[in-house]
């Protein structure tokens, strides 16, 4: 049962039962993602004032330019969940390979992994446009009491105890499941609580916003060009509205509110699109389908593809769950 305004930590404690097997360690992840939250998101709000801006010089994985709040965040996140004696291992979009966590007390042994991207949608930071940080939780698969392994972070999404995104907009808002639907709150800066503003979210079963970036169409498979010209044509509800922030969390939790479809499609240029399996579409995936949604990789559900490494991309398609049956539709069609 969920009360309007009730504080995030007050959430956490009444809906304690429904962690299953875990004895207050998840909820301890949350807070500590929730606190690291807080402190990022002082800083993101203040970026245009300080020298945190612009390119840190390095590069990550990907060979994108590490933005400093990229970096901060990064290892504001990592500081949050270590020492906790609950995470075993974290892989980050900043880290080349995932961070082994020891547990500190030998009576007990940290169970859960993370995958994180600490700030993404960075490139929009220096224009002042919303940001996010995703998370993933799983239950390791290795042995508990030896080194975390690359096999516990290659699971499938379907696997994930808990996944959620910090949107830095507007307002600041944790959006978060546990695979007991969706609940969002929102941080007030007044008191540094978060209260739940946002009670039971559910993704629209359809809409009228397409987020795509349209730079790309002429690179498209067909179906994908079929699909956006099938938005844009008169018929019925259509034509659609485009809609493209080019910030994953904030395109999402729009569509997720007003209803609406994301995509991320693979390309000539992208063999297989841009976004990140672990630690963007699982977790977004995750939930959007606990809100009633629907997330695919153009012909299959995304939390069911078996990982093969860290930071591999995938195609997304994510949304009201009509729209991205519709765009499966026209995938299939013109396979
Ligand atoms: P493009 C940000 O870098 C990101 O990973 C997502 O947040 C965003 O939706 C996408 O890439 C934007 O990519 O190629 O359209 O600029």
């Amino acid at each position: 049962m969920t009360q309007k305004n009730q504080t995030l930590g007050e959430f956490i404690i009444e809906n304690q039962s429904n962690f299953k097997y875990s004895s207050g360690e998840l909820s301890r992840l949350i807070n500590s993602i929730r606190l690291a939250g807080k402190v990022v998101n002082y800083e993101v709000n203040k970026a245009g004032l300080v020298d945190i801006i612009g390119a840190a010089g390095d590069t990550n994985i990907q060979g994108e330019d590490q933005q400093k709040l990229d970096v901060y965040a990064n290892e504001k996140f990592i500081q949050a969940m270590k020492n906790r004696n609950i995470v075993c291992g974290i892989a980050s979009e900043e880290e080349d390979d995932f961070i082994t966590i020891n547990s500190q007390d030998e009576q007990h042994q940290n169970k859960y992994v993370v995958l994180i991207d600490p700030l993404d949608g960075s490139s929009n930071i220096d224009v002042n446009v919303s940001v996010g940080t995703i998370f993933s939780v799983y239950r390791r698969v290795t042995p508990i009491g030896t080194p975390v392994q690359l096999e516990d972070f290659l699971q499938p999404g379907n696997r994930q105890v808990a996944a959620g995104y910090i949107i830095y907009g507007t307002s600041t808002m944790l959006v978060y499941t546990t695979g007991h639907g969706v609940n969002g709150f929102t941080l007030n800066p007044a008191t540094g609580s978060y209260y739940l503003s946002h009670p039971e979210m559910k993704f629209p079963e359809t809409g009228r916003i397409y987020s795509v970036n349209e730079g790309n169409y002429t690179h498209f498979p067909l179906g994908v060009k079929k699909y956006i010209k099938y938005c844009q044509e008169e018929g019925g509800d259509r034509p659609y509205t485009s809609r493209y922030i080019g910030s994953l969390v904030s395109d999402i939790h729009r569509n997720m509110i007003k209803g609406g479809i994301y995509m991320y499609p693979k390309s000539s240029k992208l063999a297989d699109g841009k976004l990140r399996l672990l630690y963007e579409c699982n977790p977004m995936a995750f939930i959007i389908e606990q809100a009633g949604g629907k997330a695919s990789n153009g012909f299959g559900r995304i939390m069911d593809m078996n990982p093969t490494e860290l930071h591999q991309r995938v195609p997304f398609f994510g949304g009201s769950k009509k729209m991205v049956e519709k765009a499966e539709e026209f995938m299939e069609l013109h396979s």
